[in-house]
């Protein structure tokens, strides 16, 4: 069975993407949560991979760090889960989406941290502003493209749904206004099961903090 450790649920972004991922294919795994507040993080996290980051995978001798790998190892892993687009024009948009959301938006990252169970007023700036635009329109391409083919950014789940997902939450937390196509895809997101098991558990992580 796989090992997947993480950080906070109310806080850790780039876990929930691996972590839905193996929700949302049914795979059973062992989920480890260490406190990124704990005075021992640097060396907990150094003990679980030199990266001294989380998300990190473990497949009996197997160590996979940073999410956008991990993610890649599970569509690897799982080729009837179509975790990427079929089509190949689809799946180079998709592709693009997940590098862009991975390597990019640090004015979202900084200026509107992931608080999960928080509900805070939105923060105002021109960067931010471009960052939820730039986002909003990517969601609203691919809605519009793929409607008719199932309520995920490309009709069925991918990695372009996980790696966004985190997105959903910041624009739950912050209620940030979406035109329609965005806020049926943002609706359905939250709903999911898997969505709601893990805003849970932020929840009871602050009840308990
Ligand atoms: N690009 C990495 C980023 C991972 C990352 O920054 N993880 C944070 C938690 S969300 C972390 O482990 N922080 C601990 C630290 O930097 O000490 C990924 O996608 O996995």
């Amino acid at each position: 069975m796989f090992r997947l450790i993480i950080g906070n649920k109310n806080t850790s972004s780039w876990s929930l993407r691996p972590w839905l991922v193996l929700k949302m294919i049914n795979e059973p795994f062992e989920e480890v949560v260490v406190d990124l507040a704990s005075p021992d993080i640097q060396a907990i996290l150094s003990s679980i991979t030199p990266a001294g980051k989380v998300p990190v995978l473990q497949d009996k001798q197997l160590t996979v760090w940073d999410s956008l790998a991990i993610c890649e190892y599970l569509a690897e892993c799982f080729p009837g889960s179509h975790l990427w687009p079929s089509d190949p024009a689809a799946r180079a948009i998709a592709r693009s989406m997940v590098a862009e959301m991975h390597s990019g938006f640090s004015h979202l990252r900084t200026q509107m941290p992931l608080d999960v169970h928080g509900r805070r007023k939105e923060a105002q700036s021109a960067t931010l502003d471009a960052d939820i635009a730039r986002i909003v329109h990517l969601w609203e391409e691919q809605r519009t493209r793929y409607h008719l083919s199932g309520p995920f950014l490309f009709g069925h789940f991918t990695l372009a749904d996980a790696f966004f997902a985190p997105v959903v939450f910041r624009f739950q937390s912050y209620d940030v206004d979406l035109p329609p196509a965005s806020r049926a895809w943002v609706d359905h997101m939250l709903a999911l099961p898997a969505m709601q098991e893990w805003a849970q558990a932020a929840a009871t992580e602050i009840n308990l903090g």
